[in-house]
C-alpha cells in the first residue's frame, strides 16, 4: 500500500473584510485582464510552501508552527505583480514588512531545524489573485478606483491543498494567532 500523503502550505488567512476587498479585487483584475479569478475563499498569502509530503509529518509541522511566537502586524497591500508573462496576477506590498518578514524566517528556521523541506525560493508576499491572464492590468498599482487593502494579519495556519473538480480546496489543520 501507498503511504497517504497531503499537499501543505502555512499562510496568512485573511479576515472576512479583507478576504471581500481581496474578492472585489480580483473580480475587477479578471474583467479586465480575461482572466480566471481565486475563488474567495481559497484568497490567502503563502508563507511557506511545503508541498507533497506523508502524513507522518504533519505533528512536526504542527509543532514547528507551536514553537513560533509573534505578534500581529499591518500588512498594505498596494500594488500589483504580474508573472509569467501575465498570466498570473497578485497583490503584492511596495513597503517591505519587518514583521512578516521575521514571521517567515521563523517558520523557516523551524522547518530547518525538524529536518523539513520547504521551496527555499526568496520570499515574495504576495496574495494570487487572478490566473491564466489574457493581458496585462493597465495599471501595476491598484485601480484608482479601488483603495489599497489594509490588512491587520492576526493568524495564520497549517493549510491542506486537495484538488477538486471546481480546482483547489483548501482546509486548515491548525490555526495560530498572532499575539495583540
Ligand atoms: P501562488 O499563489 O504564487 O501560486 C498553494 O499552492 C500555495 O502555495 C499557493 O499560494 C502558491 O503560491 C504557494 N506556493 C509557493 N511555492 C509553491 C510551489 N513551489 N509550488 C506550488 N505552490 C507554491
Amino acid at each position: 500500500s501507498v503511504a497517504p500523503s497531503v499537499r501543505l502550505f502555512f499562510a496568512l488567512w485573511p479576515q472576512e473584510a479583507v478576504r471581500k476587498q481581496l474578492a472585489r479585487l480580483a473580480r475587477r483584475i479578471a474583467d479586465q485582464c480575461a482572466g480566471r479569478c481565486v475563488r474567495p475563499e481559497n484568497l490567502h498569502l503563502t508563507l511557506a510552501f511545503i508541498g507533497e509530503v506523508d502524513s507522518s509529518v504533519v505533528p512536526i509541522l504542527r509543532q514547528a508552527g507551536s514553537a513560533i511566537h509573534r505578534t500581529s502586524f499591518d500588512l498594505l497591500l498596494d500594488k500589483l505583480h504580474c508573472w509569467g508573462k501575465g498570466s498570473i496576477i497578485a497583490a503584492g506590498v511596495s513597503q517591505p514588512c519587518g514583521e512578516l518578514t521575521v514571521l517567515v524566517q521563523d517558520l523557516r528556521n523551524q522547518l530547518s531545524a525538524a529536518g523539513v523541506r520547504y521551496d527555499t525560493v526568496k520570499f515574495v508576499p504576495h496574495v494570487t489573485l487572478v490566473r491564466n491572464a489574457k493581458r496585462e492590468p493597465e495599471q501595476k498599482h491598484f485601480p484608482e478606483t479601488i483603495p489599497p487593502v489594509a490588512w491587520a494579519a492576526d493568524r495564520w495556519s497549517l493549510v491542506q491543498s486537495r484538488p477538486t473538480p471546481y480546482g483547489s480546496a483548501y482546509q486548515s489543520f491548525a490555526d495560530w494567532a498572532l499575539a495583540s
